[in-house]
């Protein structure tokens, strides 16, 4: 293939869009009317029709530290040549095991030992069954039930959709898994409308945990799985006082505390995990995304001492955990996520987050007397504007606006009719100004 073609190849758009099935997309909307990004760098991607769009969600939540960072390229490029694979069963390569020890060290409390996946719903599901496992070899094999939250998202992985609340990624797909319940939501606009930061009210929500124990026993519920903030549901913060509640109760009946830190974890709170931002430390936690700034796929569990511990037990050479991916602790995924973890450190990108937050949040809530403006909660460098639904048809308002921004060179993301935003850490400040501004234009337009 000659270089022109090879280049023509990715930078024009293809003739037949129809073989690709694209993920929770509206298949035939988008084939009518295409988006399509070809390049990136920076905060700002290019599109087939050249045009530059400010990307005001880090891709899907995951590019923290901005688009093809050139450090990151070279630490890929080299691990691909020189150690493109290796088998992670039985086997090992060093920069595995040099990620998981920065990671840990990383971690707040004692998550020192580290589990590699490839996703978010692969860490979703890892976590479930080392929870589950943990308690088997324990001797509590009763304890098998799971518990999650109402709007919560662990992905799509059976175990991630069993826990997991959004009814339409769990309504055509059975009962996936027997045995699980869920803590009710803390989204209420008629307490926590127009909250900077946490909510005040709702921490007594996480008193549900003793009604389900009072239910079902704590001697069969294995852990209950959150995340530290909704992210999927459109930015719901937990209010003052909920996550500590949680650990409490947990603590009281023997229950393991899983912090789902996909979306959380890299410094979207202004920290390096929530955990560290609330002050709770859970006893595994699931990454993704950050991890690697997108850059190669990967996800990670991370488990306290003392569960690592429970299963190092029996003879040498029992395999201690039946559990793993072909791609665990992928070498060029390693080498992605040692350059991230390298810039986000040698930048104090977390910081930046948390520097930037005063003016993050001023700045959503001048959106605050829109029209349709229904809520807008902030905190971090994560945020949400919520809009009173068109009359009848729900989610179109939210997606007219994702589509008019995206005109007018912004990328936004929508849940429901809910817009969410969650820029790469290195977001200057007039380009915060430039996404509300946007933003606020297309409201005023809207029907
Ligand atoms: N847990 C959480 C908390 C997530 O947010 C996953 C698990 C699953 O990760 P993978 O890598 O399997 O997709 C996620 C993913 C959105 C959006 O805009 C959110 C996610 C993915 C894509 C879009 O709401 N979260």
């Amino acid at each position: 293939m000659s270089e022109s073609t090879e280049s023509a190849r990715y930078e024009t758009m293809p003739n037949d869009l129809d073989p690709l099935w694209m993920p929770f997309t509206a298949n035939r909307q988008f084939k009518n009317a295409p988006r399509m990004f070809v390049s990136a760098e920076g905060m700002h991607y290019t599109t087939t029709d050249n045009r530059k769009v400010l990307d005001a969600t880090s891709g899907l939540w995951c590019v923290n530290c901005g688009h093809a960072r050139k450090e990151i390229t070279e630490a890929v490029s080299a691990q691909v040549g020189r150690l493109e694979y290796g088998p992670g069963f039985q086997m090992g390569h060093p920069t595995a095991f040099e990620f998981a020890a920065r990671l840990a060290s990383l971690a707040p409390g004692d998550l020192d030992h580290v589990f590699f996946t490839n996703s978010g719903s692969e860490s979703a599901d890892t976590a479930l069954k080392i929870a589950l496992a943990y308690h088997n070899i324990g001797g509590n094999a009763s304890r098998t039930r799971l518990i999650g939250r109402e709007k919560g998202y662990h992905g799509v992985g059976f175990g991630g959709i069993a826990v997991g609340g959004i009814a339409n990624n769990r309504k055509y797909f059975g009962t996936a898994f027997p045995g699980v319940d869920h803590l009710p939501h803390t989204h209420n606009l008629e307490h926590n409308a127009f909250t900077k930061g946490q909510p005040e009210w709702g921490g007594h929500l996480a008193d549900d945990l003793e009604r389900l124990v009072a239910l079902h026993d704590a001697s069969t519920i294995a852990a209950v799985i959150v995340e530290p903030m909704s992210g999927s549901a459109g930015v719901i913060l937990p209010p003052k006082g909920y996550l500590k509640r949680l650990r409490e109760i947990c603590d009281q009946h023997g229950i393991l505390l899983i912090f789902d830190e996909v979306i959380t974890g890299f410094g979207r709170l202004g920290d390096s995990f929530a955990a560290e931002r609330f002050g709770v430390v859970p006893d595994i936690m699931t990454l993704a995304k950050g991890l690697t700034n997108a850059a190669i796929p990967m996800g990670a569990v991370l488990v306290r001492k003392h569960i690592y511990d429970a299963f190092m037990n029996g003879p040498d050479n029992a395999i201690e955990l039946f559990h793993g991916y072909t791609y665990s602790g992928h070498p060029v995924a390693c080498a992605a996520g040692h350059a991230a973890l390298d810039i986000y450190l040698s930048e104090g990108l977390f910081e930046r987050a948390a520097e930037l937050e005063s003016y993050w949040i001023n700045a959503a809530f001048s959106l605050r007397d829109h029209a349709h403006v229904i809520d807008i909660r902030a905190m971090g460098l994560v945020g949400a504007v919520e809009l009173e639904p068109l009359p009848g048809k729900p989610t179109a308002r939210a997606f007219d606006a994702f589509l008019k921004c995206y005109d007018r060179g912004v990328l936004i993301r929508t849940t429901g009719d809910i817009i969410a935003l969650s820029p790469p850490l290195i977001v200057e400040k007039n380009q915060i100004d430039q996404i509300f501004e946007t933003i606020g234009d297309v409201l005023k337009e809207a029907a």
